[in-house]
């Protein structure tokens, strides 16, 4: 089996993914009940923990995110988080950032400020920063982490001339597609200048299941659709 029979299914339902859908709760403690802590940052009295339900590392391609802040041991509980990576290819090489929701908001089920980064390349020669902000009151600047390779990330980017702008289609489940019914969900970004992405809600979209070793392809697809300001979905 490769990869192009795990395209090759009947049904398939895509989610434009904002990040707003998640609703596994703890509520008997104040510890997020399935993200785990992967990283701190700190800067004089001010503390911000970096949470993730997608590994146990900053990873290639889709994380999902939550953070912690603390100001003098004091847990932050309102209002944002800004958080703004960068990728340096080298000291003096060029660098750019990566798509990451404007802002990171409080969530008061998950007790954490929450959203998405989606590292969009890996390069072992190039290095990460991160700055970091609370309500642009707290802050903790150019905050070195490293990021590790995930195999099972799939991100397309392509360019298109007409329009200016790069495109970037995130894969963010399943990691491991299966023969049957799948449920994908995935982002789409574009950017001009691959510093700021704008999550992309409206467009038109098909999919086309093909199994290149056996020249076919899959039916009763339906195309992905939006479905709300955070999610499109659709079958194929
Ligand atoms: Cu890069």
């Amino acid at each position: 089996m490769n990869k192009f029979i795990f395209i090759l299914v009947p049904v398939l339902i895509i989610i434009y993914h904002c990040g707003s859908n998640e609703n596994i709760v703890n509520n008997n403690n104040n510890e997020p009940s399935d993200y785990v802590k992967i990283f701190t940052a700190e800067s004089g009295v001010n503390k911000f923990e970096v949470y993730s339900k997608s590994s146990v590392n900053f990873i290639y391609g889709y994380n999902e995110l939550g953070f912690k802040v603390f100001i003098n041991n004091t847990e932050q509980n309102q209002g944002f988080v800004k958080w703004i990576p960068t990728m340096y290819h080298g000291i003096g090489g060029p660098s750019h950032s990566i798509p990451v929701p404007d802002k990171y908001n409080f969530d008061a089920d998950k007790n954490l400020f929450t959203g998405y980064a989606v590292f969009i390349m890996y390069d072992t020669a190039a290095f990460w920063a991160a700055d970091f902000n609370c309500n642009d009151q707290v802050y903790a600047d150019s905050v070195n982490f490293v990021l590790h390779y995930s195999s099972k990330t799939k991100i397309i980017g392509w360019d298109n001339s007409n329009l200016q702008k790069t495109f970037m289609l995130t894969l963010i489940e399943p990691s491991a597609p299966r023969v049957g019914l799948n449920t994908l969900d995935m982002m789409l970004h574009s950017t001009i200048d691959m510093s700021t992405y704008t999550e992309i809600n409206d467009a038109e979209m098909m999919i086309r299941p093909w199994m290149e070793s056996m020249g076919h392809g899959s039916s009763n697809n339906v195309d992905p659709a939006w479905i709300s300001p955070s999610q499109i979905q659709g079958n194929s």
